[in-house]
């Protein structure tokens, strides 16, 4: 149950080539002055600092970019697509599935980290490219790439198995120094902690990963206190220790009142699983109330630990507590796929030919987006294309692989007789 969603994304198609020539009085046809179309706009993922929730994605829908405007006539070249720029939270990691494997595409850390996850297509070449010395009219152009569309999973990465949350002197410190070689700076004033402290807990063979949490008080969620930068890294833990101080006038509202901020801050928060723990029971007055204390959260259903983080007293049995936790979170989470390195294919293989009966389908990068101009016959087609053909040699292909005068040749839309 980690903060992870999953949307679908889709960058811009690339602009269509157009075709188009000079109108001159008196020239019927003037040259070619078809403009390129636009480049797709891409989709970019960056680590924001104002983002703590992968919240905003959890609906499931496509992100799209801004696709590449159509090239004009006059040489005028499409206007190239807005790049669409997705901000996630520092620490999200960009995956996709491939043939039942996790690929890692981009791991955003820090704050300005950013990767283009979805490349646009290329704009169309318009037909003033394809002018040639033989044929200074072509009627040819290409149709804009498709843009890449991807089916993509966001994670944070955690920065800690289980984090110690509660009020300010709750004494969050205290216990990570009595679990863990952590050491904190523990004084009586309220935020001592301003930034999350680790700890490795060693329990038998076992070992997990505790943080002190700070920040958590009432209005939190409205920016009071550290505000935003509790929700940032909570979000990063599997579970929390919920910590309350025993010598507080109502333990049992001190629960209740940052539970709620929890959920004030994201439902998520609130439904990561937790451990109540009373501390400081080493007091006589929290050692009067225990029973009383114990009566009122049994009421609630809940099973609350009572420990002394400054004696250690209980420490031992609640990290126990607290691996089992996590071991019944990590089977369930057990299906998840390790992840590889996501390494891009190259975007240009070569030209082939395969033979379909009396048929012969092309498949050349680039040649196969381009169309032909409006009513052009097989004939003009083929011949507004041999310059390519030969260029990329096609031509020797198809001979190669026995074409005779009058089979059909197939390329992306394409068709002509050979
Ligand atoms: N008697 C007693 N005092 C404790 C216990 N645990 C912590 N304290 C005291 O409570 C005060 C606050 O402890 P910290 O561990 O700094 O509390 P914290 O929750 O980390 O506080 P912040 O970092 O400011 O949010 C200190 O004076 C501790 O000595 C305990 O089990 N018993
Ligand atoms: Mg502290």
């Amino acid at each position: 149950m980690f903060d992870k969603a999953e949307i679908r994304i889709k960058a811009g198609n690339g602009g269509n080539g157009a075709i188009g020539f000079r109108r001159e009085k008196y020239i019927p046809y003037g040259g070619p002055d078809g403009g390129n179309g636009g480049q797709g706009g891409d989709v970019i993922f960056r680590a924001d600092e104002n983002v703590d929730t992968l919240r905003r994605y959890r609906q499931r829908r496509t992100h799209s970019a801004e696709s590449g405007g159509d090239g004009a006539g006059a040489k005028k070249h499409g206007k190239n697509g807005v790049d669409l720029v997705i901000s996630v939270p520092p620490g999200t990691i960009v995956t996709t599935e491939e043939d039942g494997t996790r690929l890692l595409i981009a791991d955003l850390e820090k704050i300005g980290d950013a990767a283009i996850v979805a490349k646009g297509g290329r704009g169309g070449l318009g037909n003033t490219h394809y002018k040639t010395s033989t044929n200074q009219s072509p009627r040819i152009a290409q149709r804009g790439e498709e843009g890449e569309e991807k089916e993509i999973q966001l994670e944070m990465r955690l920065i800690a198995d289980a984090g110690i949350i509660g009020y300010p002197n709750a004494g969050k410190s205290t216990l990570l120094t009595a679990a863990s070689a952590a050491k904190p700076k523990i004084a009586s004033y309220p935020f001592t902690t301003l930034e999350p402290v680790l700890g490795v807990v060693e329990v038998g063979t076992d070992n997990f990963v505790l943080a002190e949490i700070p920040g958590l008080i009432e209005g939190a969620h409205e920016g009071r206190g550290l505000g935003h930068d509790f929700l940032r890294h909570a979000m990063r833990t599997k579970m929390f220790i919920h910590l309350i101080n025993g010598s507080s006038e109502s333990p049992v509202k001190d629960l209740m009142t940052l539970n709620n901020e929890l959920a004030l801050f994201d439902p998520f928060l609130a439904q990561k699983p937790q451990i109540v723990v009373v501390n400081k029971i080493d007091l006589p007055e929290v050692q009067e109330q225990r029973e009383l204390l114990e009566s009122e959260f049994a009421a609630g259903g809940i099973k609350a630990h009572f420990i002394s983080a400054a004696t250690g007293s209980g420490v031992p049995a609640l990290m126990k507590e607290a691996l089992n936790v996590l071991q019944s979170i990590s089977v369930k989470e057990a299906e998840v796929k390790p992840i590889k390195i996501f390494r891009p294919q190259p975007k240009e293989p070569g030209v082939k030919v395969t033979r379909r009966g009396d048929e012969y389908v092309i498949s050349a990068p680039g040649l196969e987006r381009i169309r032909g101009g409006v009513g052009i016959t097989p004939n003009a087609l083929r011949w507004q294309l041999n310059y390519l053909l030969k260029k990329m040699g096609v031509n020797s292909m198809l001979e190669k692989a026995g074409a005779q005068p009058g089979d059909k040749i197939h390329c992306g839309d394409m068709t002509w007789e050979w």
